[in-house]
């Protein structure tokens, strides 16, 4: 190496200590970068509007035999929810039950409540089940009930006892 090429190779050797640099601190903007965007994902992920339940109409008919079953209208104005469960003061049992094609009703996993949308419980359809209820309900009478939401919680409301009659067609109690 001769005296000349010395300042020369020091000047490269800066210019390398700088190009260095630069990468580090162009690596250390994309992985802040790379941080903000996830903590945006997740945020977002997390903040699916909450679901704004309200429910009416809520209606059985009279007793017959132990097994009563329970309609009502559930009107949802926020994001998507599931009624998961259901339980009363007067039964033994609350299940959440819907109707196949054939009409033969069974226990389902939940009733999709989805966003912006009212679900409605009918004979025929989605509905509740009480079952082992003592009480004797007849028309007037009212009783309590609690719909478990998988999002919204616990939503208590009060039943009333109609005539059978005065519940649409197509489905006993
Ligand atoms: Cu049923």
């Amino acid at each position: 190496m001769t005296v000349e090429d010395r300042p020369a190779t020091t000047a490269e050797a800066g210019e390398a200590t700088g190009r260095g640099r630069r990468i580090g601190v162009w690596l250390l903007a994309v992985s802040v970068a790379v941080v903000c965007v996830a903590g945006i994902w997740s945020v977002l992920a997390d903040s699916a509007p909450p679901p704004e339940l309200s429910v009416s109409d809520v209606r059985s008919g009279e007793r017959v035999g132990t097994t009563v079953a329970v309609y009502a209208t559930i009107d949802n104005r926020g994001g998507d929810d599931r009624l998961i469960r259901v339980s009363s003061p007067v039964a033994a049992r609350g299940l959440v039950h819907s109707t196949n094609d054939v009409g033969v009703m069974g226990t389902s996993e939940g009733i999709e409540v989805p966003g912006a949308t009212t679900v409605r419980l009918v004979p025929g359809g989605d509905h509740v089940m009480l079952e082992g209820v003592g009480a004797n309900l007849l028309p007037d009478d009212s009783f309590a009930l609690r719909l478990e939401f998988e999002r919204a919680g616990p939503v208590e409301v009060e039943v009333e006892v109609v005539p059978l009659e005065s519940l649409v067609e197509g489905e006993g109690p």
